[in-house]
């Protein structure tokens, strides 16, 4: 007994002094891992002395993306005990982009063969190799074939010409659009050797919010300057257009898509666009959304719009991606119905070369959203899934949010309409708004890095488990220590569950402030549209909160598969997370757990806070097996990001209880201010915000 307590206390002191010293005593032996910037990404840094791998590339190629193939392994692969070879083979199974990694066996020895259709399948498969050997795999073992399930895999780039990024927290935007064309940035290239390292092959370069400014020879010159370095990299160049560009630049009377002279002006712009730029993918249009104009204008249709693009494009092989995020206060019963309503009608209207691109929920990105009705209800159109990865919702780029779980959550969603059909299942095309900017560490944070590389991972193969992709992306970033992955998968797992419940547990959305979307405002009601407001969004009351989607309500529920509207119908048979997207309940509503829809809400603001915390403490336990300037940066971040989940969790607390007067569950402390301290809160230089 005495002896099992004085080993208990010993065990007890030495982990206190371990605690307390251990990270010290690592800091003044120097850091474990080596000074990192973030710049190279998931990448790493170059070794200093290469590997001596025999690399050998097909017979005769003078293909300059084989080029960057072969450069990539004599760069990047560690040491592998046998000659990697090049083939291009014409096996159909590998479809245009994919690729083959195996180990060839003869008299002479063992080959790992990299064999692919295309010459880009062979750099996706030198980058595939790569990461094989970097995550623990053993070259070996090697037998698989990879080829994306989603043939579009597009950044979506909301950079104005004047270097700002629309919702953009990582600096300007990487485009120097007034030195180029004469100055071609080395770091074009890194973005591009970053994107084809995770199969991403076209980029828009400008935002959708667009000037027609774009679209004249200056930047046809500096997009053609940009699009000869993505090239190699199997990467297209896509621009946002303005579909006002034939008055504003043409001197037409008129925008109207069904206008011959219309019609005539964008045939010759496009024409000039592939003079320079023969591979251009093609137009990204937001048309009537947000006061960009449209074809509505007009009294014509989206397809009427869509479809001259696309006749314009049609025989130089380019695209329209057309987006589907419509909404307008001419409909006051809900928004989330407006983009079906819009579209659904218009299925089979569209040609060919159209692709509608879908934003993966209803609304606009929030940290929790269900399906958008639209996928699987048009089958006779090509669809895209639109995902913000940018953070405009989840604390810009201080908070600690891997997307990776968002992002499958919709992927993975049934739609309904035919048996084990999911979103993915449905998409022609996969486009996430980027995050990328001018800062040294692309992103703005080394984890916002996790959601550019998850969002593509996902892209190429939908059925990946987000979970698997952060321990890749872990060991690639920082290293295979097992006390890092340890610690940081479980952060990264739940870290995007925290943001929903200290922003908007059950189903809440668009609780945002005005404008900038930094911080809480669920009490703002005085803004000029009703659907601009979170009140429209909650609808909370002194008897209850969340909004009737239902029959009873705005019936959005029947935009869903009669199996999916069924489930939905009934708080009982709604997913808990959803809850209050989809009914308003009264604050008194007993909940599976056992207790009231208001404890449920505080419990889950509550755990927000608390996970954020807990992630706080991983990180601290990894201090000197990171390196301290990332490591620091991040600690920083995650500071403040208990800052702001607590401030998130207090302000909508103390409004709450302002409209249903109810106390909070013993145990929960009380908002650290009253009601009109968080209402007094303005941030107008908060970033991203045009
Ligand atoms: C590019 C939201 C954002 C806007 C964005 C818009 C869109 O409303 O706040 O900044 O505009 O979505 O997706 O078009």
């Amino acid at each position: 007994m005495r002896q099992g307590r004085h080993r208990r206390g010993i065990t007890g002191w030495a982990v206190r002094f371990c605690a307390a010293v251990l990270p010290l005593l690592l800091l003044l032996l120097g850091p474990v891992a080596r000074a990192s910037d973030g710049y190279s990404l998931w990448l790493g840094e170059p070794a200093p002395t290469p590997a001596a791998n025999r690399i050998e590339a097909p017979a005769g190629s003078s293909s300059p993306t084989i080029a960057l193939a072969m450069a990539e392994l004599r760069r990047s692969l560690p040491r592998v005990p046998m000659p990697v070879r090049l083939v291009l083979a014409d096996d159909p199974a590998l479809g245009d982009e994919g690729f083959g990694l195996r180990i060839a066996r003869s008299g002479k020895g063992q080959t790992l063969l990299i064999t692919a259709r295309r010459d880009i399948g062979l750099l996706y498969g030198a980058f595939a190799l790569v990461r094989h050997v970097r995550t623990g795999g053993d070259p070996g073992e090697l037998a698989l074939t990879s080829r994306p399930a989603v043939p579009l895999r597009m950044l979506n780039h909301w950079d104005n010409i004047d270097g700002f990024v629309e919702r953009g927290y990582a600096g300007r935007s990487l485009w120097d659009w007034w030195t180029l064309p004469d100055f071609v940035d080395p770091r074009y290239a890194d973005y591009a050797r970053a994107n084809a390292s995770v199969g991403i092959n076209a980029v828009v370069l400008n935002n959708v919010n667009a000037s027609a400014e774009s679209l004249t020879a200056p930047y046809i010159a500096k997009t053609a300057a940009l699009a000869d370095v993505f090239r190699p990299y199997g990467i297209r160049v896509f621009l946002s257009a303005r579909l006002s560009a034939p008055q504003e630049l043409g001197g037409l009377p008129t925008a109207d898509p069904r206008n011959p002279s219309v019609a005539a002006w964008w045939r010759e712009k496009a024409d000039e666009i592939y003079r320079s730029i023969p591979d251009f993918g093609g137009f990204l249009v937001k048309a009537n959304s947000e006061g960009q104009p449209g074809p509505r204008d007009y009294g014509a249709s989206h397809a009427d719009g869509a479809n001259m693009l696309a006749a314009a494009l049609a025989r130089h092989g380019g695209t329209v991606i057309w987006r589907a995020f419509v909404y307008a206060d001419t409909d006051p019963t809900d928004r989330a119905k407006q983009a079906y309503a819009e579209f659904q009608p218009l299925d089979g209207r569209f040609a060919d070369n159209v692709i509608v691109q879908v934003k993966n929920g209803p609304i606009d990105f929030q940290p929790r959203e269900p399906a958008h009705p639209l996928f699987g209800a048009m089958p006779a159109t090509r669809l895209a899934a639109e995902f913000q990865i940018t953070k405009e919702y989840l604390g810009f780029a201080t908070h600690l949010a891997y997307l990776g779980p968002l992002f499958a959550e919709t992927l993975a969603a049934p739609t309904g309409h035919r048996p084990g059909q999911t979103v993915a299942s449905t998409l022609s095309a996969i486009a996430g708004v980027a995050n990328i900017g001018r800062d040294r560490d692309w992103t703005g944070s080394v984890f916002n890095q996790a959601n550019w590389y998850v969002f593509a991972r996902l892209a190429w193969d939908p059925s990946l488990a987000p979970e698997a992709v952060a321990r890749e992306w872990i060991v690639q970033t920082f290293g295979a220590e097992p006390a890092v992955l340890a610690a940081v998968t479980p952060m990264m797992m739940q870290s995007r569950e925290a943001v929903v419940d200290y922003t908007g547990p059950l189903g809440l959305a668009h609780l945002f402030a005005t404008g900038h979307h930094y911080g809480p405002g669920p009490w703002v009601d005085d803004l000029a549209r009703p659907e601009w407001n979170p009140v429209y969004y909650h609808r909370a009351g002194p008897s209850g909160i969340g909004f009737d989607r239902t029959a009873t309500g705005s019936n959005a529920i029947a935009q869903y598969a009669p199996a999916i509207a069924a489930r939905l119908a009934r708080p009982e048979t709604t997913p808990p997370e959803l809850l209050l997207w989809f009914h308003h309940l009264p604050w008194d509503f007993p909940m599976p757990g056992g207790g009231t829809l208001w404890h449920e809400l505080v419990r889950r603001y509550d755990r927000g806070v608390a996970t954020v915390h807990a992630m706080r403490r991983r990180w601290a336990s990894v201090r000197g097996r990171i390196d301290e300037p990332r490591w620091h940066k991040t600690d920083s971040f995650l500071a403040i990001q208990a800052r702001e989940a607590a401030w998130w969790r207090d302000a909508s607390l103390a409004y709450w209880m302002s409209l249903n007067h109810l106390p909070l569950p013993p145990g929960s402390a009380a908002p650290a201010h009253d009601l009109e301290w968080y209402r007094q809160q303005r941030f107008p230089h908060a970033p991203g915000n045009p």
